[in-house]
């Protein structure tokens, strides 16, 4: 067999025949569905009569095809495994098809399936064509009309896109349901769902005065839980009214929670289907993380309905066109209805670590990529997050209000079209006025642009020179970098006066934070009437997703976390200062010297406990208090030391709480609070910091903090505190705390799976090293299952995240990841592609851990592969 060959952007062509009305029957039965299709096809104009009509399909059986009636013989067409081309059509007919597929054997979750012994469907990107045959592409846009037919007992609600026009009782005790969806759409935006489902509704008055039912459908234990989703849903209806202008456009909008989903959850037009790990919360069982996720997700999926929907993308290759956009839609909305500066420090976190990570690795690929092999792989954080950062450089650049009417004119423009990136772009320049060529390189270069920025104070003149270099490190097929159109966004915080300076540049006064355009592989601005000696603080607010580097001392840090006038940056100069204190420590880890603790972090944590200097927002202080992550310490070096690392920051976390006992404990108490629970920014922000505090506590096993610990744990209050509770006493060394809470928990969870998930998730990143095993035994919990994909990422996954596990020097934690990738390989292409991803970024470490790495890699190599798995190992062992 052939190796999986690429496809390219620059490859694109128009499709010859476009589909103008899908009809579908869906007879359901688990082996043997009968799909019926009806399609009204026209030739386009660039095509002739001696143009083949090809359609996309994968299996499916064939049962009969005819053209306006007429049955087509054999020799009139030829089927292969990815498709059908029949050789000679009319300028404009009625295709129609019967094939029968299977739901029931449908591990992979893409196409038609089941879920706990309900239908449901997954489309996008190109899971239509296991459904029938059709020009699966985002650019054949065409209406739907749907009748799904199932059991009246087993499959009492049957749905699809659009609003039900019509339904009935049929022989043998089955009934249909036929449902019609007005907008043209692709079909990878296309649903069905039939089952055993009960709904809450709701209702929602558009800005124009129209009734919206709302409505949302789970299994029946689940009916307590869908509260949260609801008002988030309503909530961001208004915000995109609010902020956007934009309406819903039907009389129906239902979302569906099922358990085995790839994803988190999908748009589909009118009918949203969610992981329901991304729907279901109850205080009782869902933590505030978990609440603001669902939030976040429902608000992303129904802002689809614009960026996404209504004008959607003309291949996938502009996949961050809708992904990109909506990310930046979604988090401006949760920044907006929580804390912005939180909502962006958590964002900005993750992004530095894992799209960051995935930027220096194999798999790293621009905003638009110009070629993939499985566009499953390329739901990536580039994708979504890199792309939403490149979204939000642009409105910084031309300001809020042209961005607006730029997207206005994007809305309207290109309603009901498939379009690209540069039909987006041009939009926010004809809107602004600005020239944006030059910024069109953050779509095109893969890779990580890093800022090596300096400055120098000139007491004579009273200037500042700051100098700011930039260079995008080569990546897979990308040598050469040109110089990218990045705004750093920036103060001057005088020494003296501990407040931001009035920013005057080339004679023109910008105010006190002001935006620089670094356009060149080095520009020098020169700041004039600098009255003292300033320290810069730059790329507020994270301006541009790159990595800046300045050579701050430590007294200058210290001094920007407390005098910055930017949240963020407050944040980040904490950050960069426990990077230098953690640095040293690894140094003096690996040469085998004696650990000793900077005090300048001790004081600098001492200041934003005792109050002088914090911030009042409790939540940012929580991230102040937070030490860079394992993995984002890793990123920060040439080679992972893996074992330094965990050391140096256990060190660093144990000494902060012998120096400051009192002061985290008085944390704890002052913000313990039994009021009802409720996911209000107050609470969490309560939650957050008392929770931060006792971390640092527990890890030197206070007595008062396990006390503490124990009486959280039993009060069972609300998830978020029992489950940091938990977490905490399994992850001390005390067994005899750790095994009864545990047992405890995991049975009086055993009958709710998003709370086994996080069972699951608490065992498997404990830091001791004796994980493993505990994960071997954990997949033969009858709880867990490897075709849920929710438990593989909750188990499998999270302890490819527990570093010191994982990267054991027996190579067992590679070889067990890879036994599970080669078993989803069958199963589950897409989970297992992602799955591998840690064992690709084996060139980060030392040699012999590369070699385990690989071996394993080539092992997986080995075996008869999706192109999904296949095209990543590839990569990451060329
Ligand atoms: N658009 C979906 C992506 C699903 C693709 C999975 N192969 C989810 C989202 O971004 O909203
Ligand atoms: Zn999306």
């Amino acid at each position: 067999m052939s190796d999986p060959q690429p496809v390219y952007l620059s490859d694109y062509q128009p499709p010859a025949y476009r589909v103008t009305h899908t009809e579908l029957t869906f007879d359901l039965d688990p082996a043997a569905t009968r799909v019926k299709a009806r399609l009204l096809i026209e030739r386009n104009n660039q095509a002739d009569d001696k143009t083949p009509l090809v359609l996309d399909g994968e299996q499916l059986k064939l049962m009969s095809l005819a053209i306006d009636g007429t049955p087509l013989a054999e020799s009139e067409y030829r089927l292969g495994d990815h498709g059908l081309e029949i050789h000679a059509v009319p300028a404009s007919f009625c295709l129609e098809s019967v094939v029968e597929i299977a739901p029931s054997e449908n591990t992979a979750l893409e196409g038609l399936y089941q879920s706990s012994g309900m239908y449901c469907t997954q489309c996008e990107a190109e899971g239509f064509r296991r459904i029938t045959f059709y020009p699966d592409r985002p650019d054949v846009m065409a209406t739907f009309t749907v009748t799904v037919i199932g059991d009246a007992q087993r499959e009492p609600v049957l749905l699809a896109n659009g609003n039900p026009v019509e339904r009935g009782e049929l022989e043998g005790g089955r009934h249909f349901v036929k449902w019609d969806d007005p907008h043209p759409k692709p079909c990878y935006l296309f649903a069905l769902v039939a089952g055993d489902l009960h709904k809450v509704e709701d209702t929602f008055t558009t800005m124009s005065g129209r009734n919206v039912t709302l409505q949302i459908w789970v299994e029946k234990e689940n009916l307590d839980k869908t509260e949260h989703a609801m008002a988030s849903l309503k909530r961001s209806m208004t915000w995109d009214e609010q902020t956007y202008g934009r309406e819903y456009d039907l009389d129906l909008f239902m979302i569906v929670a099922v358990n085995d989903f790839n994803m988190g959850a999908m748009e589909n037009k009118g009918l949203n289907i969610f992981n329901s790990a991304a729907v279901l919360t109850h205080p009782d069982t869902a933590t505030d993380a978990a609440f603001q996720n669902v939030e976040g997700i429902v608000a992303h999926e129904y802002f689809h309905n614009w960026s996404g929907n209504r004008v959607t993308c003309r291949d996938w290759f502009q996949l961050s066109l809708k992904e990109g956009f909506t990310v930046f839609r979604d988090q401006c909305f949760s920044a907006d209805t929580n804390s912005a500066p939180v909502k962006r420090i958590e964002d900005v976190a993750f992004f530095r670590t894992a799209q960051f990570a995935e930027d220096a690795g194999p798999t790293a690929h621009p905003v638009r990529p110009d070629h993939y092999i499985e566009i499953t792989n390329f739901y990536t954080l580039t994708i979504y997050e890199k792309g939403a950062e490149v979204v939000r450089m642009l409105c910084n650049l031309i300001g809020w209000e042209a961005f607006r009417r730029g997207a206005d004119a994007y809305f309207e423009r290109f309603d009901g079209q498939a379009v690209t990136i540069e039909d987006f772009v041009n939009c926010m320049a004809d809107a602004s006025g600005e020239d944006l060529g030059q910024f069109m390189r953050w779509y095109a270069q893969a890779g990580t642009p890093e800022i090596d920025a300096h400055g120098e104070y000139d007491y004579a003149h009273s200037e500042y020179h700051l100098t700011l270099r930039q260079r995008t490190p080569a990546t897979p097929g990308q040598a050469q970098k040109q110089p990218l159109h990045i705004p750093v966004r920036m103060g001057l915080v005088g020494t003296k006066s501990g407040q931001d300076l009035t920013l005057t540049l080339a004679g023109e006064t910008l105010g006190k934070d002001a935006v620089v355009h670094l356009r060149d592989d080095e520009q020098t601005f020169v700041f004039t009437d600098v009255a003292e000696a300033p320290v810069p603080s730059l790329l507020r607010d994270f301006s541009a997703p790159v990595k800046l580097h300045f050579p701050y001392s430590r007294e200058e840090l210290a001094f920007l976390l407390t005098h910055d006038s930017d949240g963020f940056n407050r944040w980040d100069a904490g950050q960069r200062l426990a990077m230098l204190a953690l640095d040293d420590l690894i140094a003096a880890h690996r040469n085998g010297v004696e650990k000793v603790m900077d005090t300048r972090v001790t004081d600098a944590f001492k200041v934003l406990l005792t109050g002088a200097g914090a911030s009042a927002d409790k939540a940012v202080l929580a991230e102040m208090l937070t030490l860079p992550s394992e993995a984002y310490i890793a990123e920060q070096q040439p080679i992972v030391d893996v074992d330094a690392i965990h050391a140096a920051r256990e060190f660093v976390r144990q000494s902060l709480a012998f120096a400051l006992r009192d002061e985290f404990m008085a944390v704890v108490e002052a913000n313990h609070t039994d009021e009802p629970y409720a996911p209000t920014p107050e609470q969490i922000a309560k939650r957050s910091l008392k929770n931060v505090a006792l971390g640092y506590l527990m890890a030197i096993e206070d007595e008062r903090a396990i006390a503490f610990c124990q009486e959280q744990l039993a009060a069972e209050h609300n998830m978020t505190d029992v489950r940091h509770a938990l977490t905490l006493l399994v992850h001390s060394e005390r067994d005899d705390l750790s095994r009864p809470a545990l047992k405890a928990f995991g049975e009086k969870w055993a009958h709710d799976p998003l709370v086994m998930d996080q069972w699951f998730t608490i065992q498997v990143t404990k830091p001791q090293p004796d994980v493993l095993e505990r994960v071997e035994f954990l997949m033969q919990h009858p709880a867990f299952s490897i075709r849920n994909p929710n438990k593989v990422r909750a188990l499998v996954g999270a302890f490819a995240q527990n570093r010191i596990n994982f990267h054991r020097l027996d190579g067992k934690g590679y070889a067990l990841l890879a036994d599970v990738v080669i078993e989803l390989n069958r199963l589950n292409p897409e989970i297992a592609a992602r799955l591998v991803t840690p064992l690709t970024r084996w060139q980060r470490f030392d040699e012999t851990r590369q070699g385990l790495m690989r071996s394993q890699l080539e092992r997986i190599k080995q075996e008869p592969l999706s192109s999904n798995v296949y095209e990543v190992v590839a990569k990451a062992l060329a």
